[in-house]
């Protein structure tokens, strides 16, 4: 019997998913007493690092946790519940109490690379350990997270990994150990490690080794936009240009809860869902998405991002639902990631307009209590053409290869909502910024006029963003060939590369994406 210490916030649905799979059954604590009867205790923590601490202090967790650990009983900590058997944290200025069981403290990444440190990344084996039983030394594990730990004593470090340096990725003494990186995230290798911590009868490392991994991956996502079709039907749809209809019927390109399987079967890095009609369809009214979410995660253990719908909302009888509350659901069901669209363009324009940040948007509510890598905006920018760049003053401008619909030379990318519906006086470069500043983690960067096209992405638009921010940006719409893959790699500092059309109609496999970008020596997880 395993038994899991949910907090309360963050996707714990895939561990408790991920040991169920395993064949194992498995206990929530709701008591101290849980903690100190466990046989075995895992503790995911994801999100943000004050929130932990401070509900494992109000709910009494801290005192049988550090009695659990002191007696060196079985603990696997994943990401913030490694993060907490450590002293402090730079996240928490707080005076809030930690575990302290090892001495040391967590540190935000100083790097120029993107932050969060998100994807696929390898990691080098510091000591031999029935965890690491039967994991190849080439294998790479999933990654989120801004802080990263600074332990004082080296003789607990099993594994490092790296991202522009070396940093500690897992931990161990005795029977105590967590990993920076989601096992349950990280498809096969992952939930043999998960293996290993159930089922190992003695835990100890058995002595010291020095292995060499991989670097960071690209990341190659699989993109269901999501609807339901005139049958009332939830179907995968896919438009060209934003236009899902096909002689007046929306397209039907398959069953979501399949589709996603198939898609991690064949390798796909992530999977995200866009429930293309949120803006007008409230996702907690029926709940149709929610559904998908949770089939979804019994059966794929990669990262799950959800967007549709994600905003504060008052219902007909006057019940008021905050942008956290369907949030907190998405994450409750098996997402690890939400992201926001339309409501972000809204957010962004008030924060720009008064310079002020509320405390109150959703961006800013989900990453306080979620953290901001759980925050993905999606951007849904179209080309406004101009003559002149004095005619966009203010905007990100580009001069165009190719003369416009009325021979203009310049164009800028301009923000819309509700599926591109309605544009605003804003340009993308403008609202991702805008956007990092309030919270946000990642930017899925979309291009009306490149969507359904397969006639590659935009590189101009991504490059614009890519180098206004420091934040991860997925590349997305356009994608028609594998060779679109190793250009945007090549010719854009794009963490990750999304696609939908090519995949849903079987033109080209994830797998013959990522074995052209082993070709072309762009690093990707096989
Ligand atoms: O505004 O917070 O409710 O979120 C709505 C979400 O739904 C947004 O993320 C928005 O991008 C998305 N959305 C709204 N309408 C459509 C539509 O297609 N009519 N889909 C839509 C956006 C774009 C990509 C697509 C890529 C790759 N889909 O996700 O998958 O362009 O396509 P390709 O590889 O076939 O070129 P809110």
């Amino acid at each position: 019997m395993i038994t899991l210490l949910d907090y309360g916030a963050g996707n714990v649905r895939s561990v408790i998913n991920a040991v169920e799979r395993l064949g194992h059954s498995l206990k929530l604590v709701t008591t101290p007493e849980d903690i100190l009867n466990a046989e075995k205790l895992i503790f995911p923590g994801v999100g943000n690092y004050v929130t932990m601490i401070q509900i494992l202090n109000q709910k009494h967790y801290i005192e049988p946790l550090r009695q659990y650990l002191e007696a060196d009983r079985p603990f696997f900590g994943i990401c913030l519940g490694m993060q907490a058997l450590f002293q402090g944290s730079e996240e928490d200025c707080s005076a809030n109490e930690s575990l302290g069981f090892f001495k040391g403290r967590v540190e935000r990444f100083k790097t120029d690379l993107a932050v969060p440190h998100m994807g696929w990344n390898g990691i080098n084996i510091k000591q031999q350990s029935p965890l690491l039983a039967g994991v190849d030394p080439d294998s790479r594990f999933y990654f989120v997270h801004s802080y990263h730990l600074v332990p004082e004593d080296p003789s607990v470090v099993l594994t490092t990994t790296t991202y522009d340096y070396e940093f500690v990725s897992s931990v161990q003494k005795g029977n105590v150990m967590g990993t920076q990186f989601h096992p349950e995230k990280s498809g096969k290798v992952g939930m043999q490690l998960l293996d290993n911590f159930i089922s190992s009868k003695d835990l100890h490392a058995t002595g010291r080794v020095d292995t060499q991994g991989n670097s960071l991956a690209k990341r190659v996502i699989a993109c269901l936009d999501v609807r339901s079709n005139d049958d009332g039907d939830l179907v995968v749809t896919k438009g060209d240009q934003y236009d899902v209809r096909d002689k007046g019927n929306v397209r039907n390109l398959g069953q979501p809860v399949s589709l996603a399987k198939r898609y991690y079967d064949e390798g796909a890095d992530e999977i995200t869902f866009l429930n293309i009609t949120g803006f007008r369809d409230f996702p907690l009214k029926d709940m149709p998405m929610l559904t998908v979410l949770e089939e979804t995660s019994k059966n794929v253990f990669v990262p799950l991002t959800i967007g549709g719908g994600i905003r504060d909302y008052t219902d007909s009888n006057g019940q008021v639902y905050s942008a956290l509350d369907v949030a907190s659901q998405y994450f409750r069901s098996g997402a690890d990631k939400i992201s926001i669209g339309s409501d972000a363009v809204d957010v962004a324009q008030a924060y720009l307009a008064t310079g002020q940040k509320t405390g109150t948007s959703a961006i800013e509510q989900i990453s306080r209590v979620y953290g901001n890598q759980a925050v993905v905006i999606s951007i849904d920018p179209k080309r406004a053409w101009v003559y002149s760049p004095d005619d966009a003053k203010g905007h990100y401008v580009i001069p165009s290869s190719e003369p416009g619909p009325d021979n203009q030379a310049y164009y800028w990318y301009q923000c819309t909502v509700r599926g591109g519906r309605e544009t605003r006086n804003l340009d993308a470069v403008a609202l991702a910024v805008a956007c990092e500043a309030l919270g946000a983690g990642e930017i899925l960067l979309n291009c009306i006029d490149k969507d359904g096209t397969n006639s590659g992405f935009d590189l101009d638009l991504i490059n614009g963003v890519r180098n206004a921010v420091s934040i991860p940006v997925i590349a997305s719409s356009g994608a028609g060939c594998e060779t679109h893959f190793s250009e945007v790699f090549e010719r854009t500092d794009a963490e990750a590369a999304l696609a939908a059309g090519i995949f849903h109609r079987k033109e080209v496999s994830i797998k013959a994406v990522k074995d052209h970008l082993a070709q072309k020596k762009i690093q990707v997880r096989q």
